[in-house]
């Protein structure tokens, strides 16, 4: 039977690197499926999770940072966040709690001043900062664009994200919900496990050798109680190959146990996970390997 209150809609996430667009997203679906870190420039790909909840559905779609792009990787992450924006029901524009607008927000704000979608923005972190100076920035932002709603969040320490899910209902329309109710992501899981290993990659290796890395799954063998996967990390540069695989092994290590521990909570299986790593110069400059990688073209048009 329809059920005519029922809400469905679709909804991005689009920021500067590094505000934190992930951690918000796999917090208001409840599971960890983008990956997060530190280091700006995390995120690369489109992902679509999926909330359902009393009210209906809200298909989110977490981006890559808009960033001055120094490479065709860095060109795709920037075409895949604003192309988004034409095509959903409301954008949350996530920001630092700061009152300084700098050359990446102004370009950020012409973008949103072409589109006609209901902008809310997103003021994160506000554990970082005090009462006041959340205020003001509020005060700043407004007088910059026509917000449908301004929410103070944090999505760390989980401050107001319930306020803000009930926000973002009310711009969704009425209509029967897009997926069933135990669809989260539509990345298949060979994505996400790439993605667990490039996580810990980022968070152990410092400096520019992340950004250089790419991770491909050579073969996921399902067995009667573990699942072995093989994969190989791509990196730019001899020297870089040398320090992901550390001394006697010890990096790769460190990389190999900490992925395995997610991979085991997704998979909810013992994984057996063999790392390979290879280089491959200038991978983020190249179509054949940017494609060979999984970042496609079509993704960013
Ligand atoms: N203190 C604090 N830190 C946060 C909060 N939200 C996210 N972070 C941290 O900010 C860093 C970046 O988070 P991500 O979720 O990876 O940021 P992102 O916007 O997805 O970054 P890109 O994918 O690079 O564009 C991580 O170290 C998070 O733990 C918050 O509410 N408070
Ligand atoms: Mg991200």
């Amino acid at each position: 039977m329809e059920n005519k209150n029922l809400k469905a809609g679709f909804v991005t996430l689009i920021g500067r690197p590094n505000v934190g667009k992930s951690t918000l997203m796999n917090h208001l679906i409840g599971q960890k499926i983008a990956i997060t870190s530190n280091k700006p420039q995390t995120t690369r790909n489109r992902i679509q999770t999926v909330y359902t909840g009393e009210e209906g559905q809200i298909v989110f779609l977490d981006t890559p940072g808009i960033h001055k792009a120094k490479n065709k990787l860095g060109d795709y992450m920037v075409h895949v966040a604003e192309n988004t924006l034409k095509e959903v029901d409301a954008i949350l524009w996530l920001v630092e709690p700061s009152t300084f607008i700098g050359a990446g927000e102004r370009h950020i704000i012409e973008v949103l001043q072409k589109v006609n979608t209901p902008v809310i923005l997103v003021i994160n972190k506000i554990d970082t900062v005090k009462k006041e100076e959340i205020a003001e920035c509020i005060d700043k932002y407004r007088t910059e664009l026509d917000f449908a709603e301004v929410v103070p969040v944090s999505a760390l320490r989980s401050k107001n994200t319930e306020e803000l899910l009930k926000c973002i209902f009310k711009y969704m329309p009425y209509g029967e919900p897009f997926y069933d109710e135990d669809t989260i992501t539509d990345q298949p899981e060979r994505q996400i496990v790439a993605e667990m290993i490039r996580e810990k990659a980022l968070r152990c290796l410092d400096e520019e050798i992340p950004h250089g890395i790419a991770v491909a799954i050579d073969q996921m063998k399902y067995g009667k109680n573990i699942v072995n996967i093989d994969a190989t990390i791509i990196c730019e540069r001899d020297s870089h190959k040398g320090i992901i695989i550390g001394k006697q092994g010890s990096m790769l290590k460190k990389i190999g146990s900490q992925a395995r521990y997610d991979i085991e909570n997704l998979l909810e299986s013992k994984v057996n996970l063999q790392l390979w790593v290879k280089v491959k110069k200038d991978w983020r400059d190249s179509d054949f390997l940017l494609k060979n990688f999984g970042y496609h073209p079509q993704d960013a048009e």
